[in-house]
């Protein structure tokens, strides 16, 4: 099976990162890569940020497509062009906002989401409020770290730990997701000063993904996820026209 996680920011290093944490959880029988999109914003912060970020998106999706992928991983939290991968590929795609909300509800009552900087909060009420019943996310709290600062160093921990602590007390939540990409790598130290269910979307996503493909379930093609139809694209999107 051939999973490719795709960093929709054109930051070499978060894709080693999200590579790393991604290869941790694949198992067995997993090839997998990521990719670093080859256009579009250094980090997603914004929503011009994400708009930017889905033509390299859909071109890794693309490209995966040539290759024979079998499932993809859209490696951002605010889920950029998911819908729009999934018009593109015969496989699973699965975001990691979407994985870790689904992951969280199953895990706790009520959660909380811990993110980067405050103007990214309302993207993500707004993918709760399709991925988790209502009521369930109780809060989105920035830690106003931006996305290329954050970091596995002992302040950065610290950092989101403490706002997360503060959240499950005022918000009364019970689980917290972790509200970016680029903080896969606190994960476990966050768990274990936690002692609550800690969601990275990184980690949660592959999984997803491996079980969709294991269990033999693809993006359905009758329906709205249909591929997209064919016409012309102008100016710097005319390679994106689908044959
Ligand atoms: C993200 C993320 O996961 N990757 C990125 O570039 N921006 N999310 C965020 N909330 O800032």
């Amino acid at each position: 099976m051939h999973i490719r996680v795709v960093n929709p920011n054109t930051t070499e290093s978060m894709t080693a990162l999200i590579e790393a944490s991604a290869r941790a959880v694949a198992g067995p029988g997993v090839t997998l890569d990521a990719v670093t999109s080859v256009m579009g914003p250094a980090s997603i912060e914004s929503h011009y940020d994400e708009a930017l970020a889905v033509p390299g998106l859909l071109a890794a999706v693309a490209d995966g497509e040539r290759e024979g992928v079998d499932g993809y991983v859209v490696a951002c939290f605010g889920d950029p062009g998911l819908d729009a991968a999934r018009e593109l590929a015969s496989g699973p795609v699965v975001g990691i906002a979407e994985a870790a909300m689904h992951a969280a509800t199953l895990v706790g009552r009520a959660f909380s989401v811990v993110t980067t900087l405050d103007r990214t909060r309302g993207r993500a009420h707004d993918l709760a409020t399709r991925y988790a019943p209502a009521g369930a996310c109780r809060g989105v709290h920035a830690c106003d770290i931006p996305v290329l600062d954050l970091g596995s160093d002992p302040a950065v921990v610290k950092r989101v730990v403490d706002l997360a602590r503060a959240a499950l007390d005022r918000d009364g939540s019970d689980v917290i997701v972790l509200g970016c990409a680029g903080m896969t790598d606190l994960c476990a130290a966050a768990q274990a000063e936690l002692g609550v269910p800690v969601v990275d979307g990184v980690t949660a996503a592959t999984l997803l993904v491996r079980s969709l493909v294991t269990l033999g379930l693809r993006t359905s093609k009758t329906g709205e996820y249909a591929r997209p139809l064919t016409k012309a694209y102008g100016g710097m999107l005319v390679d994106f026209e689908v044959l």
